[in-house]
């Protein structure tokens, strides 16, 4: 705590989780291990350049922690309970705002107690930064978990720029309103300066609840707005409101793609299941709102109609564990399980099983490979704020060959116009998508990916960011231009 208690830091990331982890080593020490992310690559330079520090949980409950200087960046650990951990992280933020803002796939859990402590807990993140940040400093908010931040930190520090930034979508009205804490929700976020949104549809989503619920007009002065939504008047500040779409680290991904060791494990991995004709690959989080089980059903019917030969394909699907203490995923993984072990049932043979199903966290490289080998990715979210995944697989297709099909429902659609987009609620429109992809002939396929890769790699994840901080401070806009020019070099 030593460096910023004397100074304070100038540039704030407050996240629900530090970029680290605590690792164990075998003698029994611990020591934190950089957990590699797009956000953290991105926000570096910015971190670096302005005495950066990042606010978050360390991911482990009842653990005080001291603030540390990770190779030059300062991190600063928020603790938590179990009990916060089990009512405001597995409770309120993944069983409450989670589905409530993924179009209520599942039914969201309303919980007094599960309010109480997220209230208290974003508390906690508030006071963390109020207290870690030089006067006059840049704060930016993440994410469905701290809501309520921005104006507990402008309560404290009205002295701050305080930018918020939803990864997931954020829901129409009406499925909002169903929140009992729906107008405090919306006041905590209207205590950031920005609130950004993937999309421009979530950003119109906001504004009209600010009316809704508060009475607020939108501002039509000329006021600078991004991708139009605009800016509403509230607490004597215009607060602006726009959309950011996020990205990769697209360089990075098509770096470690070019190499030979990449390469050959592609190779490998294709030999191993066999030499299929035909690859196709999922790769999620084992979450209800990835729409698993929809390619899984797809491939089926493609099967069961002989429209597909079971001896020409197989696929892969990266199903990472994950939330699994929240009684809803548990349900799925049984549900997805029985899919997969159906479809080998009725369609593998021995030492050939047509889905390989990984439920465990694979390392980046091996995910690269994978990225490398499939013939066919496919990304069938019911709803998803943006979806990197499609964007990864895009980014290390240098040799322009592969078919993404992706859900209309996915954030990234809306730029990625090469791929196949498909209604994941329409089964035999996902089906007909597979069909079409697997049956490509190589100049559209060539054609679909050099559109796809193109955009991929000139938005990548830096753009992202040096757009979102620009906006929320023009002034410091030809210094953050400067600054990653310098990095990119
Ligand atoms: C939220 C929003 C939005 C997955 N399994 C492994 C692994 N991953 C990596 C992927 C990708 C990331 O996790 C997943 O990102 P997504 O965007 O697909 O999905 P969410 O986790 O739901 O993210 C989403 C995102 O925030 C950013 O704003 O796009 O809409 O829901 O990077 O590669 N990485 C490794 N092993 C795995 O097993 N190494």
């Amino acid at each position: 705590m030593d460096a910023i208690t004397e100074r304070g830091a100038d540039f704030l990331v407050v996240a629900n989780r530090l970029p680290v982890d605590l690792e164990q080593l075998e003698d029994g020490t611990e020591r934190w291990r950089p957990s590699p992310g797009g956000l953290v690559s991105a926000l570096e330079p910015f971190l670096r350049r302005r005495n950066g520090a990042w606010i978050g949980w360390s991911g482990r409950a009842d653990m005080d922690v001291a603030s540390f200087d990770d190779d030059g960046l300062l991190m600063h650990p928020v603790r938590l309970s179990s009990d916060e951990v089990r009512d405001y992280y597995e409770g309120f933020s993944n069983a409450t705002l989670w589905p409530l803002y993924h179009d209520v796939i599942v039914p969201p859990v309303f919980e007094r107690s599960w309010w109480d402590s997220y209230v208290t807990v974003n508390q906690r993140f508030a006071d963390a930064a109020a207290e870690a940040a030089a006067p006059g400093a840049t704060v930016w908010v993440q994410d469905y978990q701290l809501q309520l931040v921005p104006a507990m930190l402008r309560e404290k520090r009205p002295d701050l720029s305080i930018g918020f930034f939803l990864h997931i979508p954020f829901p129409p009205v009406e499925l909002f309103m169903q929140l009992p804490w729906r107008t405090e929700v919306v006041r905590g976020l209207l205590g950031a300066d920005v609130v950004g949104f993937q999309m421009p549809g979530g950003a119109q989503n906001f504004l009209w609840l600010t009316r809704r619920l508060l009475g607020l007009e939108p501002t039509k002065a000329a006021v600078r707005v991004r991708s139009r939504p605009g800016s509403v008047p509230f607490d004597g500040r215009q607060v602006r409101v726009g959309a950011f779409p996020i990205s990769i680290d697209a360089a990075g991904f098509n770096q470690l793609s070019r190499s030979t060791r990449t390469s050959e494990r592609a190779l490998k991995m294709r030999s191993e299941m066999g030499d299929p004709h035909r690859l196709l690959l999922g790769v999620d989080r084992l979450d209800y709102t990835k729409g698993i089980d929809v390619r899984l059903r797809a491939l089926r019917e493609l099967l069961v109609s002989g429209r597909v030969d079971p001896e020409s394909v197989a696929m892969v699907q990266v199903a990472t564990p994950s939330r699994e203490r929240v009684g809803q995923y548990k349900a799925m993984r049984s549900s997805i399980e029985e899919q997969v072990g159906r479809l080998n049932g009725e369609f593998g043979r021995v030492g050939r099983p047509i889905v390989h199903y990984l439920h465990q966290p694979m390392d980046r490289d091996e995910l690269v490979a994978l990225y490398c080998a499939a013939d066919v990715m496919v990304v069938t979210p019911l709803r998803d704020g943006m979806n990197l995944v499609c964007k990864e697989y895009v980014a290390t297709r240098h040799d322009l060959d592969g078919v993404l099909v992706l859900s209309e429902f996915a954030g990234a659609a809306a730029e990625l116009t090469g791929a196949l987009l498909v209604n994941p609620h329409d089964s035999d429109g996902v089906a007909r998508a597979l069909e079409q992809a697997l049956t490509m002939d190589p100049g559209e396929e060539k054609a679909r990916m050099r559109t796809l890769h193109r955009q991929v790699m000139t938005h990548d994840v830096g753009r992202w960011a040096r757009s979102y901080l620009d906006f929320l401070d023009p002034n410091a806009a030809t210094a953050n231009a400067t600054e990653l020019q310098a990095v990119h070099q």
